[in-house]
């Protein structure tokens, strides 16, 4: 899967016969459960894995502090839309590296404009960042666990978001629940996952998974550990109020943080090479089709 990996969007890349199994409801659907679940690829790779809400905290908690800060603030947050991914009101709270020469890791603007209200943001959801540190599955994902844990930012800076540098809240607004439209979170540490949590009163807005062929069913408050810069994923019609909270690392807070600590992740070149070979070869059998095509059409 990070073999074909692209850089840029490519949910155009899906087939017609894809896109014509999902309408004709034939995707695999995973109910919710009590318990966490896994989603493997067939290679017995993880490419995901859901904690149902009551795991998180019992009472539900971490929830009602995200969803009283969209009720206080949802009228007053700047509509700053996302049309690749069809959502009209979203706020990004992060240290990153974007917009800045430097390649430093700096807060980013939404967090800088919105002010006390991103402050709140963090303060109402700091105890569910705990709880995703403690329930990420270190022993099946030690290698992601150790990558996303182990480098501080500058200056005794803290990551915001527990494992995470940053996040995108998704806020719904009034009849508009949050859905969003097939995408890639492409700009994510390619050795990464993030983790999603959907919030608010809602029914529906499974989260279909492309590549898989599956559509995710997920509940007020469950945690869903994803890799989200290589699977496209998009949501079913929501009903009610839906807001969904999206924490990541980005690639590029990955790179600075191999040149402030001085090694270098040799993963990355040996997967850019493989991706290369995975797209030439692609390319070459595209080739070898349309050769092939215009022999028999005797042109
Ligand atoms: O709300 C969701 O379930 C998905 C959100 C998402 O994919 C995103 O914000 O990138
Ligand atoms: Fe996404």
């Amino acid at each position: 899967m990070r073999r074909k990996y692209e850089q840029y969007q490519n949910f155009n890349k899906t087939t017609k016969l894809v896109k014509r199994r999902y309408s004709a409801g034939k995707f695999r659907r995973i109910k919710s459960t009590d318990h966490p679940t896994v989603l493997r690829l067939k290679d017995g790779g993880i490419v995901g894995y859901r904690v149902p809400a009551h795991l998180v905290d019992q009472h539900l908690s971490h929830t009602y502090n995200l969803e009283e800060w969209a009720a206080r603030h949802q009228r007053r947050l700047p509509k700053q839309s996302d049309g690749g991914r069809g959502i009209r009101c979203v706020r990004r709270y992060a240290r990153w590296v974007k917009y800045n020469e430097a390649g430093v890791p700096k807060l980013s603007g939404d967090y800088i404009q919105d002010g006390e209200m991103a402050t709140e943001f963090f303060e109402r959801s700091q105890a569910l960042w705990d709880r995703a540190i403690e329930l990420f599955p270190k022993h099946h994902l030690p290698k992601i666990f150790r990558d996303l844990s182990q480098y501080e930012l500058e200056d005794g800076h803290k990551r915001l978001c527990g494992l995470w540098t940053g996040c995108a809240v998704n806020v719904g607004l009034e009849n508009e629940p949050v859905e969003t439209l097939p995408h890639r979170d492409v700009q994510g540490f390619l050795h990464g996952m993030s983790c999603l949590c959907p919030f608010g009163i809602f029914s529906g807005g499974g989260l279909v998974l492309w590549e898989l062929q599956a559509v995710v069913e997920l509940r007020r408050g469950d945690l869903f550990l994803f890799m989200d810069h290589l699977l496209n994923h998009s949501n079913e019609t929501a009903y009610g109020t839906r807001h969904s909270v999206v924490a990541f690392t980005d690639h590029r807070v990955w790179e600075w943080m191999q040149r402030r600590y001085g090694f270098k992740d040799g993963r990355i070149k040996s997967l850019q090479a493989s991706q290369k070979r995975y797209r030439d070869e692609r390319n070459k059998q595209k080739e070898a089709c349309r050769n092939k095509k215009k022999v028999n059409s005797g042109s």
